[in-house]
């Protein structure tokens, strides 16, 4: 098999990249581990930034998206016993966020580009990309049992941070910038309506936790756990029990529990692999760097990843010239590193930290403090949540 552009990956990123250069006219081909089922089941982000949202809409797959996306105007931070609001919209001219799963962008993007002759490897074993470095790029895995290879100009490597792409890049020509931290998520998704309008990120002695949802009915909760947890020892008893003390306000603010539907733990850490590119492979999304979840930017980097990748090799394939492939790197980190800032800066002011002293704590509600009390501050935290412009 032969193609333009061959995509290691069909997750947010990989999916995206092959449905803008289907509009543009490039072919592309997508090699993916899991099944399909499995890709559109994975509970993860939630958070669409405004440029994730009209990326969507304007490339034609936003119809559900508009239907069912919630849009939000703001956000609360609650410590101390009292919840704050960020005004997000009015903050930033008009802005706003929307909540829709990953998985419900992920099916859209599936369907269409199945609908448009798209082709995916669902089920793909032994995945090993060839021939980057010259110009004999190809993919090799299997798929259903049979051996396959598809011989391609260019290969994005869209395989989030645990594939094989940026495995395969000799690590002499990486750096590596990372951050583990000491502390985990323990996520759910709980049937049952949202007790707040809006997304509550929570400081408390007890540790952090964060009020989402999916839908009117859906509700999506978090909170600050050991990396290790053994979600064994988390019966629904504790973790509602534990929820309702960290969101604590001193009016006698209610959670309101239901059935949990999915359970999960997720580490968190700040990475990233520099350059983006080796010969001709390109790192997107998770593939080249993570960030922790406090921001919400994971999926919403990823997005922005592939559409600078788009655009390039849409310039390469008419003609108009390498310049944007040659700078697809610089460009992307760029905004990496801003929302490696950003996430940080959120993690590390919301979260519990073992081996913080009284100081320390003191220094973290005063930047809370600050940033709901003061517009400049407040304004900052709005710019970056909504989202930093597109290059
Ligand atoms: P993905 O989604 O990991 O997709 C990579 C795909 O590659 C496949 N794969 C392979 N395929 C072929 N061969 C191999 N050898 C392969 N190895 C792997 C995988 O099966 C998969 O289908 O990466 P991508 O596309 O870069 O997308 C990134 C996002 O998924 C990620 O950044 C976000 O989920 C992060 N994130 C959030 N981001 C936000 O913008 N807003 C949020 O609110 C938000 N919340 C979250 C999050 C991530 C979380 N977890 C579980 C990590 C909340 C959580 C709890
Ligand atoms: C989510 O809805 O899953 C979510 C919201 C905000 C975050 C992370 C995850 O910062």
């Amino acid at each position: 098999m032969r193609t333009q552009v061959g995509i290691v990956g069909a997750g947010p990123a990989g999916l995206m990249l092959a449905h803008l250069l289907g509009r543009a006219g490039v072919e592309s081909i997508i090699v993916e581990a899991k099944s399909r089922k499995h890709v559109e089941e994975r509970v993860r982000a939630g958070v669409l930034e405004q440029g994730t949202v009209d990326l969507m809409v304007e490339s034609g797959v936003g119809g559900r998206l508009r239907d069912q996306g919630l849009v939000h105007r703001g956000l609360e931070l609650r410590f101390g016993g009292r919840g704050h609001r960020i005004d997000l919209s009015d903050l930033t001219g008009g802005r706003t966020i929307t909540i829709y799963g990953q998985n419900e962008l992920v099916k859209d993007l599936t369907d269409a580009r199945i609908a448009a002759g798209g082709e995916i490897f669902f089920e793909s074993d032994e995945v090993a990309i060839h021939g980057f470095e010259s110009d004999a790029s190809a993919i090799r895995f299997r798929s259903r049992g049979e051996p396959r290879e598809i011989r391609c100009d260019f290969i994005a490597g869209c395989d989030g941070f645990h594939g094989v792409c940026r495995a395969s890049i000799p690590s002499a020509a990486l750096k590596i910038y990372e951050r583990v931290y000491p502390f985990a998520w323990l996520g759910i998704l709980a049937a049952v309506a949202p007790s707040s309008d809006e997304v509550i990120y929570s400081h408390h002695e007890r540790g952090f936790a964060l009020h989402s949802m999916r839908s009117p009915e859906l509700t999506r909760l978090y909170l600050q756990c050991a990396p290790e947890e053994d979600l064994a020892n988390w019966s629904d008893d504790r973790i509602w029990g534990e929820l309702q003390a960290r969101f604590e306000t001193i009016d006698g603010w209610r959670l309101r529990r239901g059935p949990i539907v999915q359970k999960g733990v997720t580490g968190m850490r700040s990475f990233v692999a520099e350059p983006m590119r080796y010969g001709s492979l390109y790192l997107a999304g998770d593939a080249a760097h993570i960030v922790p979840p406090t921001g919400a930017k994971g999926l919403n980097l990823a997005i922005a990843d592939v559409r600078c990748l788009a655009r390039a090799l849409d310039a390469h394939y008419r003609g108009r010239g390498d310049a944007m492939l040659d700078e697809y790197s610089a460009v992307c980190l760029r905004r990496v590193w801003k929302v490696q800032r950003f996430s940080w800066w959120m993690t590390s002011m919301l979260h519990r930290f073992e081996d913080a002293n009284p100081f320390d704590v003191r220094r973290q509600l005063a930047e809370l403090d600050y940033v709901t009390s003061s517009r400049i501050g407040a304004q900052s935290l709005a710019e970056n949540y909504v989202g930093l412009p597109l290059d």
